[in-house]
């Protein structure tokens, strides 16, 4: 086998972000750049020789050419076999499942999530282990440090593999097999929910959904599940063609960017049930019912008070875990369990350890994500087909599920307000401000709420003990509200500031309030403690969810 050893320059901007490397396209297509960053992934992996390596994107702009790149050089790694998504094709849940089910040595995920595609859009290269979930931040920092020393890397020959098509193919030595993007993910959803009910559901007259993939991973996944599998009609999924610039939308499964799927469930004489949609690299989701959104924290509470009614999760759940920033809606379902609730730092990657030890069996996180045990990463049709059988069981409405829990557990209502694209320099002064208040804040009254703490969140796990410090600012009020500030691990444009605000209301006569009228009161104590408009000049959020 000829390697070939190709010189370069180490870059000293790659250090992974919550979710791997994200970056705009034109700084991925720097000379090397992405050489680099595969070189120092492979660099950071102990036992490659002949071991398996799972391999597929989203589909984004410059996708095909990463892979052909990465096969390449997997090749002159020593990789026994690389299994490939057809066209280089696969969500980011379905590449966990892989990797877990062929006990691969890991996967590379090209995406860069819900941020937008295309030539002036983003791309990102995540790395995801032996378990299938995202690398912890120990082999993070370790990518990041070997990266800043690489001066060569190593590639085979030109050798393009035909991706499209389903087969087995020699790459000097090494194995690829490209396999069915689908397959095996449908085959894993089959054996947790009850797929009879849902179709019965699906096919009923008076039941209509769509789905919306957003031009993104999820359209080939939501054709064959939703409408081939399961029967739902061929008009059910909207949005359904991949596309490499996801047809110039922002393929971000929330109110403001899924905004014809929004349009449909909202308009007055909507005769549609169930709205759901998903995301770049298909782990998010977002959940509606006619003229109704369900919170991502609220539903991760729901889908937990009623796992049992579900195949999959019918012997009970073990925990829940949710991110600092997710409303406490789920701990309230745990402490009625009897089930404990972790709170970890934003990142799918804190859940990995205990989903692995067996501690919890859900998850989720305000960012529209929500998962489980069942593979090591979120997961967006997951999460619409636990809610379809959810529908299936209750022959309810979704509106009338949500307010139900609401009259059970007591409503939280909950916000976040995302100021993107913001001058780092200014963002970071802002969190200084900030920090040097904090410990002052505790037992200062503002109007009706007393601060009972302020901190910065400090997460210890409870599996290996490892700390990660510095995971967002909480002011923890005497009442149970909360509001945190944290800047994003995802962006690629300056810095975004994102405030969480959130507050619970136990009287089920108040639970019909305008969201942000009801957390009006947190947002005036932001612009008093944080002054964001004195730091960056900003009136308003660019994003509220
Ligand atoms: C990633 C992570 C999530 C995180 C989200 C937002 O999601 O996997 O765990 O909640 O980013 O992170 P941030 O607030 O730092 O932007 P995805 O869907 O982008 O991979």
């Amino acid at each position: 086998m000829t390697i070939q050893i190709i010189k370069t320059t180490p870059f000293d901007d790659q250090k992974p972000g919550t979710s791997g490397l994200r970056k705009s396209v034109k700084h991925f297509k720097k000379p090397d750049y992405l050489q680099t960053f595969v070189q120092a992934i492979f660099n950071t992996l102990d036992t490659i020789q002949g071991s398996t390596l799972i391999l597929g994107g989203d589909g984004r702009y410059f996708n095909r050419e990463a892979i052909q790149i990465i096969l390449r050089m997997a090749a002159a790694a020593g990789f026994g076999r690389v299994i490939v998504g057809q066209g280089g094709i696969l969500s980011t849940p379905a590449a966990s499942n892989l990797i877990r089910q062929y006990q691969a040595l890991g996967g590379i995920i090209l995406s860069a999530s819900h941020n937008a595609g295309g030539p002036e859009g983003d791309f990102g290269i995540k790395f995801n282990g032996a378990n299938g979930g995202p690398a912890p931040e120990s082999m993070t920092e370790a990518m990041f440090a070997a990266a800043k020393q690489i001066h060569e890397y190593h590639i085979v020959p030109l050798n393009p593999i035909p991706v499209d098509k389903l087969g087995t193919y020699q790459l000097s030595g090494m194995q690829v097999e490209v396999v069915d993007s689908v397959s095996a993910y449908l085959a894993l959803m089959e054996t947790l929910f009850d797929f009879d009910k849902i179709a019965a559901l699906l096919t009923s007259d008076h039941f209509k959904m769509r789905f919306d993939a957003m031009h993104a991973v999820t359209g080939p996944y939501g054709h064959r599940i939703l409408e081939e599998r399961l029967g739902a009609p061929v008009d059910t999924v909207i949005q359904g063609e991949p596309l490499a610039d996801f047809g110039g939308g922002h393929p971000d499964p929330n109110q403001t960017h899924a905004h014809e799927l929004m349009a449909m469930l909202y308009a007055r004489n909507s005769d549609i049930d169930f709205g759901a949609a998903s995301d770049g690299d298909g782990d998010r989701n977002m959940i509606l019912g006619k003229r109704f959104f369900v919170t991502p924290s609220d539903s991760l509470a729901i889908l937990a008070a009623n796992a049992r009614l579900i195949p999959g999760y019918k012997e009970g759940i073990a925990g829940i875990a949710r991110s600092m920033p997710t409303s406490q809606a789920p701990d309230r379902v745990a402490a009625k369990l009897g089930i404990p609730c972790f709170e970890t730092p934003t990142g799918w990657k804190f859940f990995g350890n205990l989903l692995d030890a067996g501690k919890i069996t859900l998850c989720g996180e305000e960012s529209f994500g929500t998962g489980s045990d069942h593979v090591r990463e979120k997961d967006g049709l997951w999460a619409v087909l636990f809610w379809l059988n959810l529908l299936a069981e209750k022959q309810d409405s979704v509106e009338n599920i949500v307010r139900k829990h609401w009259a059970e557990y007591g409503r939280n209502y909950y916000s976040r307000h995302d100021y993107e694209a913001i001058d780092m320099q200014d963002a970071n002064a802002l969190v200084d401000a900030l920090q040097a208040q904090l410990s002052g804040l505790a037992g200062k009254s503002f109007g009706a709420l007393s601060v009972r703490a302020a901190d910065n969140f400090t997460y210890t796990d409870p599996v290996d003990g490892s700390v990660s410090k510095n995971q967002g600012i909480r002011i923890l009020f005497t009442d149970g509200s909360r509001i945190i500030f944290r800047l994003s691990g995802t962006g690629t444009q300056g810095a975004t500031l994102r405030v969480y605000l959130e507050k619970y209301e136990a009287d089920v006569s108040k639970h019909d309030q305008d969201v942000q009228d009801a957390l009006a009161d947190l947002l005036a104590i932001v612009q008093t403690v944080a002054r964001i408009e004195h730091f960056t000049g900003r009136e308003a959020a660019d994003v509220v969810t």
